[in-house]
């Protein structure tokens, strides 16, 4: 069966601290994304760049920066992923930062409730993005779209998938964390999610840690996969905002993004967090688009 993919450039960096990641679709584009899946031999759509309102970059306002530019992007991008899903065409959000999870995360919910679908999330990130405007130290609402998908965070985000809460933590798994800020702790406890931190992968290995994550996939589960791409250790990818020392290295990733392609039930994908301006020669992009070729089943052979 020939896939059909959507490209969907969302680039935004309202969500963020640092300005930049509006420019990640580009350097996704740049760095051979389209040309790499259509050697996969998957049938490529790229619907271009949606548009949306300008970054004031203003201070935060009773805990969120740019509260309404966020939501109207997050709107936007639901928008478009919901009408790529609705004819068939699986989604990839070339992001923006990662306050569009929760857009984009809300419209493959949507879809998985009305096809009676269950949703499995996997979210490879440094951070549980799991701040609330009374918890966060930054204001930034990139740090927040996990708490949003809980039912935590404005209204028009909590409620964009049409079900409060959007997710429940049987719904998500969260790879690669190092960096959890002091009230997101308590409150990730709390909602019981599962977080397969550093930490874990230090102890088991990628492999131990992914055959959890990936457990009991059938038919009836929707995979999407939230690509922030801070997961990555900065040696192998400096090109973000929000760099965490201590991620998993070029072979862990790689392991990580095959380990999740053998499955074969990839049917969303978001890739967030880029930012060219903090890159080194589009090295990261480059990353990005070699990972995402893995997530695809580049390196799948038949295995002795
Ligand atoms: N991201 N926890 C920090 C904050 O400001 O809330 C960093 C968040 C980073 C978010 O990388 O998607
Ligand atoms: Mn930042
Ligand atoms: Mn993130
Ligand atoms: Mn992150």
């Amino acid at each position: 069966m020939l896939k059909k993919i959507s490209l969907i450039g969302v680039p935004t960096d309202v969500g963020a601290g640092h300005r930049g990641s509006s420019m990640g679709p580009e350097a996704l584009r740049v760095a051979g994304i389209t040309q790499m899946l259509e050697r996969m031999g998957l049938e490529v759509h790229d619907m271009g760049n949606l548009h949306g309102p300008a970054n004031p970059f203003t201070k935060p306002v009773d805990g969120y920066r740019h509260l309404e530019q966020v939501i109207e992007w997050n709107q936007l991008a639901h928008d478009a992923i919901y009408a790529e899903l609705k004819r068939g065409h699986m989604p990839i959000m070339l992001g923006g930062d990662h306050c569009l999870g929760a857009g984009s995360i809300s419209a493959v919910a949507r879809h998985c409730r009305e096809q009676n679908k269950e949703l499995r999330i996997i979210w490879l990130d440094a951070h549980t993005d799991f701040n609330t405007a009374e918890i966060t130290p930054s204001g930034n609402m990139h740090g927040m779209p996990v708490a949003c998908l809980f039912g935590h965070g404005p209204k028009a985000l909590v409620e964009m998938s049409g079900h409060v809460p959007t997710l429940e933590a049987k719904n998500i798994y969260q790879i690669g964390i190092r960096s959890v800020d002091e009230g997101e702790k308590h409150f990730i406890h709390e909602a019981g999610i599962r977080v397969f931190d550093m930490r874990y992968i230090d102890e088991v290995g990628m492999r131990h840690t992914m055959e959890k994550a990936l457990e009991g996939l059938n038919d009836n589960i929707h995979l999407h996969v939230s690509f922030d791409v801070d997961f990555l250790d900065p040696e192998i990818a400096p090109g973000v905002g929000t760099t965490v020392r201590g991620g998993p290295n070029y072979r862990e990733a790689q392991l990580c993004m095959e380990m999740i392609a053998d499955t074969g039930r990839m049917a969303s994908l978001d890739i967030v967090e880029l930012n060219p301006a903090l890159d080194v020669r589009n090295l990261t992009a480059n990353i990005a688009v070699e990972l995402v070729e893995s997530l695809f089943g580049k390196n799948t052979l038949v295995r002795p």
